[in-house]
């Protein structure tokens, strides 16, 4: 980890220096492409040039700036518990479209952890299973609807039939598979490694980088932080560091960020950890596998806060040699449900197990479903999926 952590700075460093040194590298531009220098037998060349709008369709980039013209009010919405890169790019898109002087309302299906309640435009971002009559407003003022880091209606509670059912132009951003929304545009690329990175990526497409603020830029890179698990995975793209520097240039701490992501959460959060790994968590050696549980139950008598769980399903798999990790954890109010997340590394399938076994999906190496039944019928299931993937597993 500390020779990791060595590398990144020295990357950083480089990147920042050699901006300096060389005229041809400038993350801080409104051209087109961003060349970034290579260092050979300590020479430096600047053989590579990234285009980084070059993701993009200029159709869709064009019919997007024509439905952002001819509106002027806009609302914007992600998926249910919305996640640091829902917040993030639902905020940084807000403060943008802000800047080109639009009325924007953020309106989440439900809450979302503290720890993100330092972005800016939190305060007034509308809960839509507690400030009902206020998103209706505003859903019924709107002209523009952007669904961001988000693939299916049914993934936003009671708000995914309501916008469905809105008369307006729709504007997707997204990185998950297999996208179902009825939109004008859709930006859905499964390869990028946040929803936070395809909205800068598209700020810029649309030559507007220079209305990126301060706050804007914060929003983002919280976003391209949790998706990454602080930039651990999904982030071996260079450009994902050419666009991270791209926020840096405009203020974003991404040292102070991580803190206040990283270094905010509550002591129940600590105490089931450690009822998890000292008595929950059951590990299949022969398999490289673990699954944990948490009952209802366990939750309560720890205190448990919303987030406080989160990332947990990640910490097997620092175990040497783990390639895939279960947690089933019961539904703090509903009867029986078990929420499920699978996380595994290399080419382990963990949508497909997701999928086959447990009504979800997801990405190959991060996935989740849900399980209408008791937590002990949950691990038998889960033992199950285990042993059906074997052969990815041994
Ligand atoms: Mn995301």
């Amino acid at each position: 980890m500390d020779l990791y952590k060595l590398l990144m700075i020295f990357f950083f460093v480089n990147l920042i220096y050699l901006a300096h040194l060389c005229d041809e590298t400038h993350v801080n531009c409104d051209k087109k492409s961003v060349i970034l220098p290579s260092i050979t037998n300590s020479r430096m060349e600047t053989n590579k040039k990234y285009f980084i709008d070059q993701l993009f369709d200029q159709a869709d980039v064009d019919s997007a700036r024509h439905l952002i013209d001819i509106s002027q009010h806009v609302v914007i919405s992600a998926h249910q518990t919305p996640d640091g890169d829902a917040v993030g790019s639902c905020l940084g898109l807000a403060a943008y479209l802000r800047a080109k002087g639009k009325d924007v309302t953020v309106i989440m299906p439900n809450s979302f952890p503290a720890y993100m309640n330092w972005m800016e435009g939190v305060a007034g971002t509308l809960l839509f299973d507690r400030q009902r009559q206020a998103s209706e407003e505003a859903i019924a003022q709107a002209d523009l609807i952007f669904f961001l880091d988000l693939n299916a209606p049914y993934r936003m509670l009671d708000l995914g039939s309501v916008l469905d059912a809105k008369v307006a132009h729709k504007i997707v951003i997204d990185h998950h598979l297999n996208p179902v929304i009825a939109c004008d545009v859709m930006f859905s690329y499964p390869s990028a490694s946040s929803t936070c990175e395809l909205v800068l990526r598209f700020i810029h497409a649309m030559g507007e980088y220079d209305l990126i603020t301060k706050g804007c830029a914060e929003c983002l890179c919280a976003g391209m932080m949790t998706d990454t698990g602080a930039f651990q995975y999904n982030s071996n793209n260079p450009e994902f560091f050419i666009l991270l520097a791209m926020l840096m240039n405009k203020g974003a701490d991404k040292d102070m960020i991580y803190r206040r992501i990283y270094h905010s959460y509550n002591k129940s959060r600590y105490n089931l950890l450690g009822l998890i790994l000292d008595r929950k968590i059951e590990y299949l050696d022969d398999l490289h596998a673990s699954i944990f549980t948490l009952s209802r139950e366990e939750m309560r008598e720890n205190g448990y806060q919303k987030g406080d769980v989160e990332g947990f399903v990640n910490i097997p798999l620092e175990i040497q040699g783990m390639r895939l990790s279960i947690s089933l954890r019961e539904d703090l109010d509903e009867s029986p449900l078990v929420h499920v997340s699978i996380r595994s590394v290399d080419d382990i399938p963990a949508n497909e197990m997701a999928s086959r076994f447990f009504n979800g999906g997801g990405h190959l190496n991060a996935a989740g479903g849900r399980l209408e039944c008791s937590l002990e019928e949950a691990l038998q299931i889960a033992h199950k999926a285990c042993q059906a993937f074997a052969d990815y597993l041994k």
